[in-house]
Formats: structure tokens, C-alpha cells, sequence
């Protein structure tokens, strides 16, 4: 992984993120103010990002699970037309997440080759991990954040219309799932996947099932996380359930069990995914595409495996 030094990209990051304990931890995000209602200060950050049509944009990759919780953000608020997206290729090169020159994987704003290119836009002598998302105000031409929690709340608050994902009455139990499932499941698989010990794998992949197994409990009291209804606490956890089979399971020797074998937890990623609008946030080959991109640790040729075969489109049976 890359990083920005002054407005250079550099391939070989001088600060891995890999502690000497073998421990992978990620790099705070960098970016953080918040679109509010009124354009006034959110929790943290600088204010005069207010809520409008067409003013956002925001710069994604279909692979990263932390760029499928705003792409989700916008289809649960109904904003998919009022928040345009551009999608990095799935391959990182040594220029870091990439775009090309026209198609799919195109950017439609600045025709940028590479994100690093809007990072330099934030500022020419960016510091600092370039990563998606980024939320971008076109208005005034600088970017909103980089933190998806951040984003996925802020879409929540700012904009009317749509689910609320996190009503008050749960937020709490809400908050409690978030943290949990953070550090030991949407974190705890890149904890066993980047571990460089077997210490630091063992405990990061103990952790990443004892989770599952506790959520596979909580639904069979409950169709969703904190209740009967979705919030952002589902919304954050899809991401890497839909990941989990055909990416972590092999790639990040997750594989103690797969998200098949839990009766409950597998027929709620299926509810999820066959809500309106879901499967279009979905991509099975990218995910595995990126994920078994050629990594010197990982999976040196890059060789992309074949299966597995999963339908997700057979009935959920959840209420
Ligand atoms: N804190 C960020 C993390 C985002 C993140 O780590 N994204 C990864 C892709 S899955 C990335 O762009 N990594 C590039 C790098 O670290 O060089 C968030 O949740 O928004």
C-alpha cells in the first residue's frame, strides 16, 4: 500500500501499516468535516458543506467494503441521483486506485488517472493514505471526507427523504453493534488478512468468529442487528458478508466457517441483499479481482480463483 508524502505517491510506504507486533492497523482517516442541513459545523470539522442536490460527488472502488457503505448510504437515502460516483479500477497499480480513460472505470469530474490526483486537488502537499471513499464537494472544489462512518451518518442527518438508519431510540444499541463489529469483523478480517505473525493472525481470526457466531445468535431474536428494523448497523456489516465467501474466506484465511454455514446469518445477508436496489452495489467478480490482486505477501501472481458458486438470489425465508 501507498502513500502520499507532500504531494508525491509513494509506491513502498515508509510507515506500513503493520506494526512490529504483527498486528495490522489502519491509518486514521484524514478528511473530516460533515455536510450538515444548514451548511453549519457538523461534530467535527469546518462548516459550509450544506445539503444540496448535485453538489457532491464521490469517488469509490466496487472491491472496498468502506466505499459499499456509502454507495449503500445513498441508495437507503434514495440518493443516487443527487450524489454522482466514480469507480476506481479494481486493481491497485503502483500509482496507487487508478482510473481509466473512458468506460466504466472511468472518473467523469476531473478525467483523473489516478486518485492520488484528487488527493493533490485537497491539497498539493498532501500527507497521508490515499483511499476511498472520498466525499467531494464540486461546489467549492474541495473535498468533505474520507471517513465512511462519517459519510454514512452524515447522509443520514443532512438529507430527508429516505430510511433512517440511525433513529435515536437505537443509537445506542446501534453505536454498541458498530464498535464490535468494526474491530472484529469489518477490521478483524484485514486484522487476520494483513497479520504478519501467526499470533497476530490467531487472535484476529478467533475474533472475527466469535462475532459471527454472537450476530448468528442476536438473529434468531431479531430479523435485523438492533431490532426488527435495518439501520446503520446492518448497513455497515453487508458490506463484508457479501465479501466474506468468495474474498475473505480464501484470501484472508478467514475460514474457521463460511458465511453458508450460519443458518441465520447467511438468510439475513440474502434479505439484505435482495432489498430494492442492493444487488446493483454488488460485485462479485471485482471483489475477487481485487482481493486477489498480486501481492508480494498475499498471492505473488496474482492468480484470481474460479469459484466459489453462490446464490444469493434463493429465497431468504426471513420474515
Ligand atoms: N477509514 C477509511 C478506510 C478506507 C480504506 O482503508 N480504504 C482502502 C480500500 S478498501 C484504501 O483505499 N486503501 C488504500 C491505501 O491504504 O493505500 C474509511 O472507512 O473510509
Amino acid at each position: 500500500m501507498g502513500l502520499m508524502l507532500k504531494g508525491a505517491y509513494l509506491e513502498d510506504d515508509p510507515q506500513p501499516d503493520t506494526a512490529q507486533d504483527g498486528e495490522f492497523r489502519r491509518a486514521k482517516s484524514t478528511i473530516r468535516n460533515w455536510i450538515t442541513g444548514d451548511g453549519s459545523a457538523g461534530p467535527v470539522g469546518e462548516g459550509g458543506f450544506g445539503a444540496e442536490s448535485g453538489r457532491y460527488h464521490l469517488f469509490l472502488a466496487w472491491n472496498c467494503p468502506w466505499a459499499h457503505r456509502a454507495l449503500l448510504a445513498c441508495l437507503f437515502k434514495g440518493l443516487q441521483n443527487d450524489i454522482g460516483a466514480s469507480f476506481a479500477a479494481p486493481r491497485r497499480t503502483a500509482d496507487g486506485w487508478v482510473f481509466e480513460e473512458d468506460g466504466e472505470f472511468a472518473d467523469p469530474v476531473f478525467g483523473a488517472k489516478a486518485l492520488h490526483e484528487i488527493y493533490a486537488r485537497v491539497e498539493p502537499a498532501y500527507t497521508g493514505r490515499v483511499t476511498v471513499p472520498v466525499l467531494w464537494d464540486l461546489e467549492r472544489g474541495l473535498a468533505v471526507s474520507n471517513e465512511s462512518a462519517d459519510i454514512v451518518r452524515m447522509l443520514d442527518q443532512s438529507f430527508d427523504g429516505g430510511l433512517r438508519l440511525f433513529p435515536d431510540d437505537l443509537a445506542e444499541n446501534i453505536e454498541s453493534w458498530n464498535e464490535r463489529i468494526y474491530n472484529t469483523v469489518n477490521n478483524g478480517v484485514y486484522r487476520a488478512g494483513f497479520a504478519r505473525t501467526q499470533e497476530a493472525y490467531d487472535r484476529a481470526v478467533a475474533e472475527v468468529f466469535e462475532t459471527l457466531d454472537l450476530i448468528e445468535r442476536q438473529l434468531d431474536e431479531t430479523r435485523f442487528l438492533a431490532g426488527d428494523v435495518f439501520t446503520e448497523a446492518d448497513l455497515r456489516l453487508f458490506p463484508t458478508l457479501a465479501r466474506f465467501d468468495v474474498a475473505y474466506h480464501y484470501a484472508f484465511k478467514c475460514n474457521i466457517r463460511r458465511l453458508q454455514d450460519y443458518p441465520n446469518l447467511w438468510a439475513y445477508a440474502r434479505a439484505i441483499y435482495q432489498m430494492p436496489g442492493v444487488a446493483d452495489t454488488v460485485r462479485f467478480s471485482i471483489y475477487k479481482q481485487g482481493y486477489f490482486s498480486p501481492s508480494p505477501l498475499r498471492n505473488p501472481l496474482g492468480i484470481v480463483p474460479a469459484g466459489p458458486e453462490i446464490d444469493w438470489t434463493t429465497p431468504h425465508g426471513r420474515a
